[in-house]
């Protein structure tokens, strides 16, 4: 378990001003000309070695995708990093808090990030409904220009780089990396088909890098530290520490960062005094935000929170966004609720997508008020694969396996309310009650 040494975001809870100067007390800032003398291939290899994941959900390693940007430019196109604070994930409101009280630290590793990749500048997006962090993260911007931190030969560097706040309008869509390069250049914000992938034409055609927030602002502490120190943390290929977002039926709902890897069981007990109502009493969880499957509550307790332990148990940790459910829970209503979610945000472009989204929310309201027959049950199944694996984006799959797990796990109590109703209204009863 991580002890407080070994915490990279040291102002998660906001106890002290998130402003610069606060910000260089922590270590932020902290000589980053000599972080950038290592050059461009140097951070590269030190990010690869840490083994560092993106945390946005996928997982894809950092300094591979790093690697895929090119290392002179074509035509004279410059490239761009572009920095997805876009969080629109359902439980997911990690990248928020880095925002709010650590916005340097955000900064500083776009500077780190960009110049190891490249990058002229970089973008961050962040979600129309971060008010108040656009404005502060916009205010450490400002900052980090007047102290001649980024801009024009950055921390003295000789190397030019700027940064832009660009705030989305709302859509859960644009947080797909295609997507949001799409609304970037003011169009609609619909995902492109890839490949190819946004390291050879991403924003306006150049090579792009589009990385979560918490990815970027970890990357000055790893390179401070070394990457070994980083890699020490967690299992093989999952390693690091990780900010978790815990919601739900616990006794006290956090983000906490923790090392990845840790068990379930352990880091409830540590960061939320337990579940309400005792262990007994949880029913399911949804470990990485709603686009991943749940868990019965006797697969999860011992389960590694990593990448791996929890593809082991049929899920994934997605953006780290742990959705706690106990047994007041109506789990039918709930995965129908998110059914409806996914239906909301489809960008439309795609048929299986489109219709199968709204196909999928009409049958799961069926399925919880139990006025559905069995075979619907199966016939659900079937349309979920048809959905999941045959769209442009992750948006299908992310709408798919949600219901995947509810029947996997549940089918009895999806039987059961439609025996029940069944029973309700039957034709006899319906008679009597004539
Ligand atoms: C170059 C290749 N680049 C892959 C890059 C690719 C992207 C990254 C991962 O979805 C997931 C999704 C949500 N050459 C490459 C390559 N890349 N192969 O690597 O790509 P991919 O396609 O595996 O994932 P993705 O489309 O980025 C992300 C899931 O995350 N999710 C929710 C996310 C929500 C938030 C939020 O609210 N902040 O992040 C939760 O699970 O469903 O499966 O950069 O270009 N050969
Ligand atoms: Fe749009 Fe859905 Fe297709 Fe993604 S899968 S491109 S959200 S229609």
């Amino acid at each position: 378990m991580l002890q407080d040494k070994d915490r990279i975001f040291t102002n998660l809870y906001g106890f002290q001003y998130w402003g610069l100067k606060a910000a260089q007390q922590r270590g932020d800032w902290d000589d980053t000309k000599s972080l950038l003398s290592r050059g461009q291939d140097t951070i590269i290899e030190e990010m690869k070695a840490s083994g560092l994941r993106g945390r946005g959900g996928a997982g894809f390693p950092t300094g591979l995708k790093w690697s895929f940007m090119p290392k002179e430019s074509k035509d004279g196109r410059p490239s761009f990093l572009v920095i997805n604070a876009d969080e629109s994930e359902p439980g997911s409101c990690k990248d928020r808090e880095i925002i709010r009280h650590d916005p340097h630290k955000l900064i500083e590793g776009a500077l780190v990030a960009g110049y190891a990749m490249r990058a002229r500048a970089a973008y961050i997006y962040i979600r129309g409904e971060y008010i108040r962090e656009a404005e502060t993260l916009q205010k450490a911007v400002n900052e980090a220009y007047d102290q001649g931190l980024i801009g024009k030969n950055a921390c003295r560097s000789g190397y030019d780089f700027d940064v832009f706040v660009h705030r989305g309008a709302g859509a859960y869509i644009c947080g797909e990396e295609t997507a949001m390069i799409e609304s970037l250049e003011g169009k609609k914000g619909q995902p492109r088909l890839k490949p190819p992938f946004p390291a050879g034409a991403g924003l306006y055609g150049c090579p792009t890098t589009v990385n979560n927030v918490e990815s970027i602002a970890v990357v000055p502490t790893i390179l401070r530290r070394g990457a070994s120190w980083f890699a020490g943390f967690g299992r093989e290929g999952n390693a690091g520490t990780k900010l978790f977002q815990i919601s739900g039926h616990v006794e006290k709902p956090c983000v906490v960062e923790e090392e990845m890897s840790i068990p379930f069981k352990d880091l409830i007990e540590k960061h939320c005094g337990g579940i309400i109502g005792g262990w007994d009493n949880l029913l399911a969880v949804i470990p990485g935000g709603s686009s991943v499957p749940l868990v019965p509550a006797d697969q999860i307790m011992n389960a590694p929170m990593d990448f791996d332990g929890l593809k082991e148990v049929g899920s994934g940790l997605g953006t780290a966004a742990v959705i706690v459910m106990d047994k007041s829970t109506d789990i039918v209503r709930a995965i129908s609720r998110l059914s409806y979610f996914y239906k909301h945000e489809s960008c439309g472009q795609c048929t299986p997508c489109r219709e199968g989204t709204g196909w999928m929310w009409r049958m799961m309201e069926r399925l919880r008020t139990g006025d559905a027959a069995i075979e619907e049950i199966d016939m659900l199944q079937q349309v979920t694969k048809q959905v999941e694996g045959h769209t442009i984006c992750a948006l299908g799959d992310a709408a798919a396996w949600p219901i995947q797990g509810l029947i996997k796990h549940f089918r009895p109590e999806l039987e059961r309310r439609i025996h029940e109703h069944n029973a309700q209204f039957a034709p006899a009863t319906l008679e009597a009650a004539e």
